[in-house]
């Protein structure tokens, strides 16, 4: 019989029930004898010392197990919105995923942005509403929630019945009952014409067969997400939920022969330091000490592999098309990282990036050297980190999500490279927007432009959270070779990250508009006596400067991150509450009352949701629970935040010049 595989995910809002459904289904699989608990620290995926003490997911973890024929690799991601980092990395490596929603409380905010993005990357997606057992589950309520605020596309399987007690239990449906097929026909008919066709041809007509192959066929093309109910405590559900995996997931493609390809979603070091490097491989085969290319241009020789089987991963000489291995001998590989041709492009981020940044302190203070070390392997595995240096003050910065990712990176240097580290007040991390549209040129020849390069850039203004796009107008594209446009386009990526107040430049589109070189067969012409020609250092040394006069010609607005928050408090409290909301500059939008609860929603900066957290307990009798996720940017209002920069700063023409040049003995060459 010819296995299938199936990379499959489980997502969720924090404490949903993951890592506790991810042992169920490795217990109802038969690899491991007694089902670990979280609460006590026992669990396969949570094996970090910090996970089994917080009792929470920090980093992905891969367990794989059969289910018939099907091999599933399972990736349990944490839910905190800390660490949504590390779900960003799995989702560009999935077949498939279960999106586990608590049947108390429902759709959570995490819920809501783990769905879009799932659906934005079209990973079909089973649901599995968890927590059966638990007093206050309402699988209508759930349903109905699902379908108001995730997506009206889904189908339930069965019900389920004697919720809130440990004898729960969940019933699947028979395609064969009249009331089911109805339901089934409606859901479906809507993205399939043919059996809407069928359908008004002739209501009865319509197999249980071929009703549970189109729902099947829509399963796997994402548009619609079948909802199954359970408990992963007591493991009722579980085994229909393990059927639908099996058949209503896709299969991964198994391409053995083709060429490699394959993406790193995980870097994990061993206790001898060594990396070791998560590979889900899409096509081709990587045999122990091929040489295999990977990343920006690296290549190393492959020393080990594992490869997951119905178990942990075991030694193997290859690793091939669908599968998921651990690749050692990678000395330079990073987390995202393509292995051999890149087949799927890398998508662009999900989730909003990192909205806090941190000083990290080194207790020792001659320990600077050795916190910037450990601060980069920690980066390979987990690049939004983005450590920064800031020169002028000696002090390494390193961005965030949170603050219990803050305590997470503090035990981390404590306990895997011996380092005790402090950290200031984390502060937010403001974005720059283009106001409007700005061009400059400076050619070459021309003083007092130094470089041999043209360079002409106009900045325009570009939709909230698209991002920097570069773009060449159409008829200079040929005028010069590659290698200079590109070193425009990477330098002009490099610049932005530091707008005319210090913040990185975002939601823009760059257009490079002049161009202009010199080669070699032009020498005979030239003016000046060297024998020079343009090199890629005159277009890195040229398009700060251009870059920047655009920028300050379009002038910049500072958007500072804007968090969507959601408050349950006791009713009776709201009168304290709300005045400590307006201290917080948090703005509340809507208000629901039930059953003596409120439920308030509306945004708070960033910057105020820690103290919010830290004032909630003694205002709410311990009572207010606070859930906050980011949404926007938006400008800030009163005083305008600025970023300290580093030393190569474009605005000061003068000084960047007599530093550039310093560097660069063969620009300044003219004249
Ligand atoms: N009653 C009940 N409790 C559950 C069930 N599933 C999980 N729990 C409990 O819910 C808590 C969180 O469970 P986890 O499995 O750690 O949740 P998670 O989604 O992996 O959490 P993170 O990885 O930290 O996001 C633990 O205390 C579990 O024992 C369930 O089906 N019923
Ligand atoms: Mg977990």
């Amino acid at each position: 019989m010819l296995r299938r595989t199936l990379n499959l995910g489980i997502l969720a809002h924090v404490d949903a029930g993951k890592t506790t459904l991810t042992e169920r289904l490795l217990f109802a699989a038969g690899v491991i004898d007694e089902v670990g608990s979280v609460d006590d620290g026992t669990t396969q995926t949570d094996s970090l010392t910090l996970e089994r003490q917080r009792g929470i997911t920090i980093k992905s973890a891969v367990v794989s197990f059969a289910i018939g024929d099907v091999s599933v690799n399972l990736i349990d991601t944490p839910g905190h919105p800390d660490f949504i980092a590390e779900v960003e990395r799995a989702l560009n490596v999935l077949d498939g995923a279960v999106l586990v929603i608590s049947a108390v409380e429902g759709v959570q905010p995490q819920t809501s942005i783990l769905m879009r993005a799932l659906q934005r990357l079209r990973v079909p997606t089973l649901i599995f509403v968890n927590k059966i057992d638990r007093r206050g589950a309402d699988d209508e309520r759930v349903l109905r929630a699902i379908s108001e605020r995730l997506t009206p596309a889904i189908v339930a399987m069965g019900s389920a019945h004697g919720l809130g007690t440990r004898a729960v239990g969940f019933a699947g449906w028979d395609a064969a009952d009249p009331g089911v097929a109805a339901g089934l026909i409606e859901a479906l008919a809507e993205h399939s014409d043919s059996l809407l066709a069928a359908y008004v041809r002739d209501e009865q007509g319509i197999s249980p067969g071929r009703l549970c192959h189109e729902l099947t066929a829509q399963t796997r093309r994402g548009s619609v997400h079948p909802v199954f109910f359970g408990s992963a405590l007591t493991g009722a559900g579980v085994d229909s939920l393990m059927r639908g995996i099996a058949e209503l997931l896709p299969a991964a493609g198994r391409d053995a022969d083709g060429p490699v390809s394959g993406r790193v979603f995980k870097i994990e070091r061993s206790a001898a330091g060594e990396k070791i490097a998560y590979v889900r491989m899409f096509s081709g085969t990587v045999r122990t000490r091929d040489r295999v290319r990977f990343g920006r241009g690296g290549e190393r020789k492959v020393t080990s592999i594992s490869v997951f089987a119905d178990g942990p991963a075991v030694r193997r000489e290859s690793v091939s098309a669908g599968e998921i291995g651990t690749l050692r001998g990678l000395a330079e590989i990073q987390v995202g990282d393509a292995i051999g041709t890149p087949r799927r492009q890398p998508q662009p981020h999900q989730f909003a990036p990192p909205t806090l940044e941190t000083v990290v302190v080194p207790r020792d203070p001659g320990g600077k050297g050795a916190l910037r070390a450990a601060l980069a392997q920690l980066t390979e595995q987990d690049p939004l980190i983005n450590v920064r240096q800031d020169d002028a003050r000696q002090e390494i910065s390193v961005s965030l999500y949170g603050e219990v990712q803050k305590e997470v990176i503090g035990a981390t240097l404590a306990a895997d490279y011996g380092l005790d580290v402090g950290f200031r007040e984390s502060t937010t991390i403001c974005v720059e927007r283009p106001v409007g549209t700005g061009a400059a040129v400076e050619r070459l020849h021309q003083p007092p432009n130094p470089f041999l390069a043209t360079i002409g850039l106009r900045i325009v203004p570009a939709p909230a959270g698209s991002g920097v796009d570069f773009r060449i107008e159409g008829e200079l594209a040929g005028s010069m070779p590659i290698a200079f446009f590109r070193a425009v386009e990477d330098t002009a990526r490099e610049t932005l990250r530091q707008g005319l107040y210090g913040w990185e430049v975002t939601d823009v589109v760059v257009t490079m508009t002049h161009s202009g070189y010199l080669g070699k067969h032009s020498l005979g012409h030239a003016r000046f006596s060297k024998s020079l020609s343009s090199t890629g250092e005159d277009y890195r040394g040229l398009t700060p400067l251009v870059l920047v006069t655009a920028l300050q010609r379009a002038g910049t607005v500072v958007c500072e991150p804007i968090h969507h928050f959601r408050l349950d408090l006791p009713a009776d409290t709201l009168g304290v509450v709300l005045p400590a909301l307006t201290r917080l500059r948090a703005i509340p939008r809507t208000q629901v009352t039930r059953d003596g609860s409120l439920t308030l929603e509306g945004d708070i900066p960033a910057a105020r949701v820690h103290e919010l957290r830290q004032q909630l307990p003694p205002l709410t009798r311990g009572e207010g629970v606070l859930e906050c996720a980011f949404d926007r940017y938006q400008p800030v209002t009163g005083p305008i935040p600025t970023r300290p920069r580093s030393d190569d700063n474009p605005l000061d023409r003068d000084e960047y010049l007599r530093r550039v040049t310093r560097r660069t003995p063969g620009s300044g060459g003219y004249g």
